[in-house]
C-alpha cells in the first residue's frame, strides 16, 4: 500500500514539487528503497486545514504510518529504514555526520553582506574536509553504496550550487575534486533527477532570506 507523503510545493507555483532539502531527503529515501508513495503538496504560504489538523507544528515532510502522521525527516528516514530494511540505506555510524555542518554554513555564507566576515573560508573549510573524507572513503561517504547520509546531504549540495552560482555567481572550487565528482554521482541518479526542484523554484525559495 502506497504511503502518503505531505512536501513543500514551491514557492511561486503551489501545483509543483518545491525546494524543501527535508522533502527532497524523504523522498529520495523512498525512491531509492522504491516504496510506493501519494505525494502532498504543502504550499507553506496557505497551509491546508486538513495538514495543520494532523500536524499542528505545519512543518514539511510528514509521512503518514499506520494512520498517524509523522514528521521531521531524521525520524521519517528511521522508520524507512526499520520497516523497509532492504536495501539498506543505514549509515555506519563512524561516517553519520560527516558534512553535516555544510548546510548552516552555506547559508551564513549566502545571506552574507561583508566579504570579511569569515562566511566563505567556513564554507571552504567544511568543503575541503568533505573533499578529504571523500578521498580516503569515496565515492559516497560510506564508501561503496549510497546510504542515508548521502541523501541527506545530496540535496543541501544542490541549493548550495543553485544558490551561491545565481547570488555570489560562486562554485566550488575545482580542486576539490572528490566533491565535484560527489556532486554528480548523486545528482545523476534517477532518484535524485526524479525529486529535485526546478532552479527558478530553489532560487525564489531563497530570495526573501537573502533580500530580506
Ligand atoms: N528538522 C526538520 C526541518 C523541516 C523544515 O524546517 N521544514 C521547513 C521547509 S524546508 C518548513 O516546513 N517550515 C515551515 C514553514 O515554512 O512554515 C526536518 O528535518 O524535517
Amino acid at each position: 500500500m502506497a504511503l502518503e507523503v505531505a512536501v513543500k510545493a514551491a514557492v511561486i507555483a503551489p501545483e509543483v514539487l518545491g525546494d524543501c532539502p527535508f522533502s527532497q531527503r524523504v523522498l529520495l529515501t523512498l525512491e531509492e528503497k522504491k516504496v510506493p508513495y501519494n505525494l502532498h503538496l504543502i504550499n507553506l504560504s496557505d497551509k491546508p486545514q486538513w495538514f495543520l489538523e494532523v500536524n499542528p507544528e505545519g512543518k514539511v515532510p510528514v509521512v503518514k504510518f499506520d494512520d498517524k502522521w509523522v514528521s521531521d525527516s531524521d525520524v521519517i528516514v528511521g522508520i524507512l529504514e526499520e520497516k523497509y530494511p532492504d536495501p539498506s540505506l543505514a549509515t555506519p555510524l563512524e561516517f553519520s555526520s560527516v558534512g553535516s555542518k555544510i548546510f548552516g554554513v552555506f547559508s551564513k555564507f549566502l545571506k552574507s553582506k561583508d566579504p570579511n566576515d569569515g562566511s566563505e573560508q567556513a564554507l571552504l573549510d567544511e568543503l575541503k574536509a568533505l573533499d578529504e573524507h571523500l578521498t580516503a572513503h569515496g565515492p559516497y561517504i560510506a564508501g561503496e553504496k549510497i546510504s542515508a547520509v548521502d541523501l541527506s546531504l545530496a540535496p543541501k549540495l544542490y541549493h548550495l550550487d543553485v544558490a551561491l552560482g545565481h547570488f555570489k555567481k560562486w562554485t566550488v572550487p575545482e580542486t576539490l575534486t572528490h566533491v565535484l565528482k560527489y556532486k554528480q554521482l548523486l545528482f545523476s541518479r534517477e532518484s535524485f533527477k526524479k525529486t529535485k526542484a526546478a532552479e527558478e523554484y530553489v532560487i525564489a525559495g531563497w530570495l526573501p532570506k537573502v533580500n530580506p
